[in-house]
């Protein structure tokens, strides 16, 4: 660390930095059959201990309707789809959810939706219901502008060739694995354009598998998931959503490394704090804002902005 750029900040300051932080919601919409891993990439990302004990769970108000349910974990709310594929009847009211969502408004008039997040799951061969939802339902409710935040997973690499191929000690795929899932990334990208005209980058990654408190399978390429996630919210949501990280950074650890993805997450997070510094901080001179904007200090925001903001706080007191 250089410079601690919250240092010349006063405490009151810092706590409405902290506190506007806090109160921006983030909300995702997962969509996704059963059985894809939706919950389990939730939890890997974001869950921790104190997650869990102040989660809630959203009812919607009409109990006829299918439970397209709002898990809120702190300032983050995610739409789930559960039981989509499991009947005609209930995708129907899935679709109808969906496009309702995805013309909802937040108090300030944007897209109250901030990502959609398609998940897939790698080991499976057919798509056709992923596809067909893609170009009939999400992208024709979602504004032109708005299309570059759907991000689709592709989940369980580790099972993509029924677990042959997965290096165990290293959390790894072998390289026919490997071929396997970027053959599967590129048809995905080919038929979402073919379909839509629409250029996505897909990623394969795996939540891991833990079962009966036993881990089966350790995550792959969260890191890179967090960087995309992040590259694909509004630019304020970012330092927001770093609220929420899990804080097991095993969870993190193993990845394609085409990129470091862990500086690309930092540098997110960081102009986006650094975003709200500039807009609370009246008193923060040009002295400052140079510190906060210089890519040396970059490695300072770490993952957890809400780390950093409270150890600031408690050092204050
Ligand atoms: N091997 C492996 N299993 C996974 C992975 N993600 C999820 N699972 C397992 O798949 C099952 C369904 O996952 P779940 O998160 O409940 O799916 P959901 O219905 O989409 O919410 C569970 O038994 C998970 O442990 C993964 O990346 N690898
Ligand atoms: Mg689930």
């Amino acid at each position: 660390m250089t410079h601690d750029p919250l240092s010349e900040l006063s405490s009151e300051e810092l706590r409405k930095i902290r506190d506007r932080i806090r109160a921006t919601k983030i909300n995702v919409l997962l969509v996704g059959g059963t059985g894809v891993g939706k919950s389990s990439t939730i939890s890997a990302l974001f869950q921790s201990q104190e997650l869990e004990s102040n989660a809630t769970v959203g009812q919607t108000p009409n109990p006829e309707t299918i439970d397209v349910s709002a898990h809120e974990l702190n300032n983050l709310i995610i739409w789930d789809t559960p039981g989509l594929g499991d009947s005609p009847e209930r995708d129907k009211e899935h679709r109808d959810k969906i496009i309702e969502l995805l013309h909802r408004k937040d108090e300030h008039g944007q897209p109250l939706i901030d990502l959609v997040f398609l998940i897939l799951d790698a080991g499976n061969r057919d798509f056709s219901s992923a596809f067909a939802l893609t170009k009939d339902v999400i992208l024709p409710n979602l504004a032109h502008d708005d299309r570059d935040r759907l991000l689709i997973g592709l989940n369980q690499a580790d099972q993509a060739m029924k677990g042959y191929y997965w290096n165990k000690e290293e959390d790894k795929p072998e390289p026919k694995l490997l071929e396997r899932l970027d053959e599967l990334h590129q048809s995905v990208k080919d038929r979402i354009k073919g379909d839509t005209g629409l250029e996505v980058d897909p990623i394969y990654y795996s939540a891991g598998c833990i079962l009966n408190g036993e881990v089966l399978s350790r995550p792959y390429n969260l890191q890179k998931l967090l960087s995309f996630i992040l590259e694909r919210l509004p630019k304020k949501k970012r330092a927001a959503i770093a609220l929420n990280i899990n804080e097991d950074e095993q969870n993190f650890q193993s990845n394609d490394d085409k990129e470091d993805y862990q500086e690309k997450a930092e540098e997110s997070i960081l102009s986006s704090l650094a975003d709200y510094i500039k807009d609370i901080a009246t008193g923060v001179g040009d002295q400052v804002k140079k510190i906060i904007t210089n890519p040396d200090n970059i490695k300072w925001a770490a993952t957890k902005t809400a780390v950093i903001i409270s150890a600031m706080l408690k050092n204050r007191k």
